[in-house]
């Protein structure tokens, strides 16, 4: 699927998307899961043919022709699998939906969801002029977005960042670098602080929170995690030593629902704020995306946007749409509260496999 508008992050620019989407067969019952994996493994290891593989290979295989009272028994036949928790993430997401469908209850209230309207901000990509982005923040901010969280790197930070400060004072601004410095930046991050951000999003490796321990420790600004909180483990390990002061969660980068309430939970427990994450999501995504949201603890709006700002059409009917106050209502149907286009995503389709008992 191209997207309407290039994104580009610290790491790639992508034009368009290649979606891995599992179906999942339940008596009667059909029910979907996204798998968020990029094109490329630059954002995890992760890529979308390592997780065709674990799919088809190891993680179908162990569910199939199994019987199941709640999904999140899933959880444990996955185990013997190391990482590749995206690829998890799509089935264990397509059994939650199952289960909600089976006892006729949204999955938001399945999943232990409260809120019926969730706050929306936008995650801007790196673009080819400062001009460019100026227009497209103006735009995110007419629409009513309550956040907007621009994508950083050297050479793309303070004076941007400068630039909409100048322009926009008072608004809710983040940055997200996607682990593109080092501690050998600490002055150019520190210099981050005259800016007012509410967040920095993952400054320091993808695979660290000890580091970022250090650095927060010497920034006023809070740091976010994002790549380096793979499970509710490492999230509490995190908070323990001071790496953060806010935890994104992205239901596909920790393996499933299960672990995303898991890790909502220790953050509520200790009292650090939450937001969901985004993936370039197409609509089936983006609906679990929204059903997550619901959770108490998700306080901050979350890179959880309009279906139009990236697809011409999206998935599912009706597409995610955000009010001018910039917030999402949360469905009251059973499962995901969106139906999926089965048609066009037949059209879509370039390949498919079938794993059966
Ligand atoms: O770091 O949050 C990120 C997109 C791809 C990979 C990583 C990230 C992002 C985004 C986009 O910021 C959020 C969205 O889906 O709108
Ligand atoms: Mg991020």
């Amino acid at each position: 699927m191209p997207l309407v508008h290039f994104f580009e992050t610290s790491f790639v620019r992508t034009t368009e998307r290649r979606i891995l989407l599992a179906e999942l067969h339940c008596e009667g019952i059909s029910a979907w899961g996204e798998c968020v994996a990029g094109e490329n493994p630059f954002y995890s290891e992760e890529s979308v043919d390592t997780a065709w593989y674990a799919l088809v290979r190891y993680l179908a295989p162990a569910i199939v022709g199994k019987q199941f009272e709640r999904a999140c028994e899933c959880v444990r036949l996955f185990a013997p699998l190391r990482g590749h928790r995206m690829a998890k993430a799509a089935l264990e997401n397509a059994l939650w939906e199952a289960e909600a469908m089976e006892r006729n209850l949204p999955l938001w209230k399945l999943l232990g969801g409260t809120l019926r309207e969730i706050p929306c901000g936008v995650s801007i990509g790196i673009q080819d002029s400062v001009e460019q982005l100026r227009e497209k923040v103006a735009i995110e901010l007419a629409a009513g977005y309550q956040r907007i969280k621009l994508k950083v790197k050297p050479g793309w930070d303070v004076a941007v960042l400068e630039q909409m400060r100048r322009r926009w004072p008072d608004i809710l601004l983040s940055c997200d670098a996607n682990s593109a410095y080092t501690l050998d930046d600490v002055e150019t991050l520190k210099s981050f602080d005259r800016f007012q951000l509410l967040m920095i999003e993952q400054p320091l490796w993808s695979d660290d929170f000890y580091f970022h321990a250090q650095l927060q420790k010497q920034l006023q600004t809070a740091i976010c995690l994002d790549e380096a909180i793979v499970n509710a483990r490492v999230a509490q390990a995190a908070l323990e030593v001071g790496s953060c002061r806010i935890i994104n969660i992205k239901v596909g980068r920790v393996g499933g629902f299960s672990e995303a309430v898991r890790i909502h939970d220790i953050c509520r427990q200790h009292g650090i704020p939450v937001w969901c994450g985004g993936m370039l999501e197409a609509g089936i995504g983006r609906s679990h995306n929204i059903a997550l949201s619901t959770l108490p603890n998700f306080s901050l709006p979350g890179d959880v946007s309009a279906s139009k700002r990236y697809w011409a059409e999206d998935i599912i009917d009706p597409p995610v749409e955000v009010s001018p106050q910039g917030t999402i209502s949360v469905p009251d149907k059973a499962g995901r509260g969106f139906a999926v286009k089965r048609e066009l995503i037949e059209e879509l389709t370039t390949r498919r496999e079938t794993v059966s008992c």
